[in-house]
């Protein structure tokens, strides 16, 4: 690595690159897929950054490195660093409780000394890391103590925090036995950043309730003079970037070889999320299921393809999950599928950008139900992808997307017969209403992109407590 301290630094659970072992016993490095890494490569690559964070697997202790143009600094993590900070608190207990109870929370001491653990071991190394006066940009549920931590080792730093996933409303987030810690660890932040202004809204009441500070609008005062803001930065993708790629002829020609092995049907039905149960794949399924149940088309009219990208596999309720959508899927195509076309491609794997975007060029009809998703970056992606204004989008109302997208057919993935309905209605949607809906999707997209949000961001953490509304009313 050629600087020991950088003026940018960004703290997040994973390292945006995965270690892979080749068959000489050797490892080398591989870009991760995944919201996050998706969304701030970009920016990490303009400037003088560092990025700190867990490389995969257990005990990988490996030295700092740089990897494409990117300082590195690996955090090694323990079996039991997995189980309780990782698995445990994060996934086990988090996650659910930020995303409206879809599963139950699990509660455990030990969980909690190991967050608590492993988040002082990011603080430090992100105080290492950080020059006099540096910028350090934390990220997601994973490390919402840390900007706390990090202000007691090192007061002369900007922090940021942002929380990629929802934050839930206070009579949720109440439940958390460690609540108190978890808004004090947020507030050691100069600006906290949410994907929704609703998500923020709840943060200030929060802290309004249970910390008791004062606040007005979208600040909070410290009683030590300092002022953290809270907004809302939705998050976006690289739109020119993408779209340029689904624009190349290698992916054209794919687009065309997926079509062909799917049997050419007049549509084409898809889904890419990660196989958790916040997505809303079963239910979708489902609806698909029953509209070829009822024979509103069959299997020369449509197919679905579904990418479901192994996830958190060690945690029972996604095994579970799994295992749900394995039997759903069987009984469709068992039902339904004929020799050479099954109803659901279904594919429990990762795939290359490449494959993703020729798989948005070759979708008639995307389909994004999840239950509670903070933004969503598929729903994005699949705009993007679609240069020649076509293509119909089915969204949730419940992830973040929707607040923005407002042009998709829009759903309540728990009312199964209001799926089908719209289902349909983006399946035989002519030319004309498709255009007219994604032409002013693909307007949104392309004018607010990952830069952009990456760039208020940074300009709103300069900013703040530097105006004279920051100072606390009298
Ligand atoms: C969290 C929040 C928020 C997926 N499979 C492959 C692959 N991906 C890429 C997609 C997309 C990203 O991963 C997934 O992002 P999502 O936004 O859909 O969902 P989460 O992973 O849950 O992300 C979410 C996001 O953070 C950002 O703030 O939007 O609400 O839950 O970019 O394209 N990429 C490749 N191969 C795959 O198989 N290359």
């Amino acid at each position: 690595m050629k600087d020991v301290s950088h003026h940018l630094v960004i703290v997040a659970n994973r390292l945006p690159v995965d270690r892979v072992e080749l068959a000489d016993g050797s490892h080398t490095w591989r870009t991760s897929p995944g919201g996050l890494v998706t969304a701030i490569e970009p920016v990490m690559r303009h400037g003088d950054g560092v990025w700190i964070g867990w490389p995969g697997g257990v005990d990988v202790d490996v030295e700092p490195f740089t990897d494409n143009d990117m300082d590195l600094v690996p955090i090694s993590m323990s079996a039991e660093d997995i189980e309780g900070f990782y698995e445990g608190f994060s996934n086990g207990t988090l996650w659910p409780i930020y995303h409206d109870l879809v599963a139950k929370p699990e509660f455990h001491r030990e969980w909690w000394d190991s967050y608590v653990a492993v988040n002082q071991r990011f603080a430090e190394k992100a105080a290492e890391a950080a020059d006099e006066g540096a910028t350090v940009w934390v990220h997601d549920y994973q490390l919402q103590l840390v900007p706390q931590m990090l202000r007691t080792l090192r007061p002369d730093l900007r922090i940021g925090f942002y929380l990629h996933i929802p934050f839930p409303p206070a009579e949720l987030f109440q439940q958390l036995p460690w609540r108190r810690q978890i808004l004090e660890g947020l507030l050691g932040a100069d600006l906290v950043g949410f994907q929704l202004p609703g998500a923020a809204q709840n943060f200030i009441r929060l802290v309004r309730q249970r910390v008791g500070h004062k606040t007005h609008r979208d600040l909070v005062y410290l009683p030590d003079g300092r002022t953290v803001r809270a907004a809302a930065f939705p998050i976006s993708i690289d739109a020119a970037g993408l779209e340029e790629l689904a624009r190349s002829e290698s992916v054209a020609a794919r687009a065309a070889e997926i079509r062909e092995a799917l049997g050419n049907p007049r549509r084409v039905f898809l889904g890419i999320d990660r196989l958790d149960y916040t997505k809303g794949i079963y239910a979708r399924l489902r609806a698909f299921g029953e509209l070829l149940e009822e024979g509103h088309f069959d299997v020369e009219d449509a197919v679905f393809v579904q990418v479901a990208v192994p996830s958190r596999e060690q945690v029972e309720q996604y095994r579970l999950l799994r295992d749900e959508i394995d039997r759903l899927v069987g009984r469709i195509n068992g039902d339904h599928g004929r020799i050479g076309s099954p109803a659901i491609s279904y594919l429990h794997s990762s795939y290359p950008r490449e494959e993703m975007a020729a798989l948005y060029r070759a979708a008639d009809v995307m389909v994004v139900t999840p239950y509670r998703d903070g933004m969503n970056l598929v729903a994005k992606e699949y705009v993007a992808c679609r240069y020649e204004g076509d293509g119909a989008l089915v969204l949730s109302e419940f992830a973040g997307a929707a607040e923005e997208l407002r042009q998709a057919w829009l759903v309540n993935p728990y009312d199964i017969n209001g799926m089908k309905s719209a289902l349909l209605e983006a399946y035989g949607a002519d030319e004309r209403e498709r255009t007219r809906r994604m032409r002013a999707m693909r307007r949104q997209v392309t004018q607010h992109d990952v830069k952009a949000w990456a760039e208020s961001f940074m300009t709103e953490l300069a900013d703040v407590g530097t105006h004279e509304k920051d100072v606390r009313p009298a």
